[in-house]
């Protein structure tokens, strides 16, 4: 990691869309559902969260509209700790993401981003002293996805963090709202050939690479120029690839409450254990870990944990003793 130690210094800078986030309280159709929780969500600001919530001094980039739930975001991150830059965009509203549960095991997620604040990201809201002074930059490929500006704003973030020395994150992330499986796969193609850190599922993956066998997958990932390919396959785990060899990341058993964010909970314990100084094996536990966490509770980052109760799962989970006393 880098020397400079200023205290005001971030470790991790992650840009992208955050959303208002409506998530409805029984399983019931929308239209029948009277209760909601208000909240926010977004790739990007989900690994934010759950990397500062584990001690990590964290920025994240982005603009949101300048109308309640722009300011509802902002003031959500900020009460998280993190060193929010955002712009408030007068001409277009904040997006808003509308999480129902249909039954008590199916969940609905809807997007009203079109033309949003957040999908207006140019290279104009990139603040390149931040991101070069940073360890880790991360983004996910829903930026990308967002519009050409925001494509562009990716791209040349990368490259600043690239010319500083800044390892480079990217949770691949694919949204069939925003783009095909084809208008993917090139900006797919690029992003793997720049991540230090590569985030996927097996049906990601696909998007660019054959088969499915989640080894042969990231291996296929690597070979576009990644340093470590992580393709996550839920309660099965995940595999790394990393060196020229894989190893397999154990799931952490729990009972599945509310799974939307456990991919950015996955990165956000990874990256911080990185930033941490946390050597490989342990970098995958975190992972592993804070996944396990995103899934049992509710919400996309509401329930993750701090590094002490973190801390304190692993030793519990060495001795599957699930009280707390
Ligand atoms: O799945 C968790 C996030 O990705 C969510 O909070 C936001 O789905 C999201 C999006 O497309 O931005």
């Amino acid at each position: 990691m880098k020397d400079a130690e200023s205290a005001d210094r971030s470790q991790l800078v992650t840009m992208g869309e955050t959303l208002a986030s409506m998530c409805s309280l029984e399983p019931l159709p929308l239209r029948q559902a009277s209760r909601f929780d208000l909240s926010i969500a977004g790739a990007e600001s989900n690994v934010a969260i759950g990397a500062a919530r584990l001690g990590i001094r964290t920025s994240w980039i982005g603009r949101v509209g300048d109308d309640e739930l722009g300011h509802l975001i902002v003031n959500k991150m900020r009460g998280e700790g993190l060193d929010v830059r955002a712009q408030f965009d007068v001409d277009h509203p904040t997006a808003l993401m509308l999480k129902s549960r249909r039954t008590s095991s199916i969940q609905n997620v809807d997007y009203y981003r079109r033309e949003s604040a957040g999908s207006h990201l140019s290279t104009a809201d990139i603040d390149v002293a931040l991101i070069s002074c940073a360890d880790v930059f991360h983004v996910s490929a829903i930026t990308s996805a967002l519009s050409k500006d925001a494509r562009d704003a990716v791209r040349s973030a990368i490259s600043t963090a690239k010319r500083a020395g800044t390892q480079v994150s990217i949770d691949l992330n694919y949204r069939s709202a925003l783009w095909s499986r084809e208008e993917a796969a090139p900006e797919f193609r690029f992003l793997a050939g720049v991540a230090d850190f590569l985030f996927c599922t097996v049906s990601e993956a696909q998007i660019v690479a054959q088969g499915d066998d989640p080894v042969s997958l990231a291996r296929q990932l690597a070979e576009y120029g990644a340093g470590q390919v992580v393709v996550k396959q839920g309660s099965d785990g995940a595999i790394s690839w990393r060196d020229g060899k894989s190893s397999v990341v154990k799931p952490i058993p729990v009972s599945a409450f509310d799974e939307v964010g456990a991919g950015d909970a996955f990165a956000a314990g990874f990256l911080a254990s990185l930033i941490a100084g946390g050597d490989p094996d342990r970098n995958l536990a975190w992972a592993a870990a804070i996944g396990a966490w995103a899934v049992s509770t509710r919400g996309d980052w509401e329930g993750l944990p701090t590094l002490d109760e973190l801390s304190d799962s692993l030793r519990h989970n060495q001795t599957s003793d699930s009280v707390v006393r």
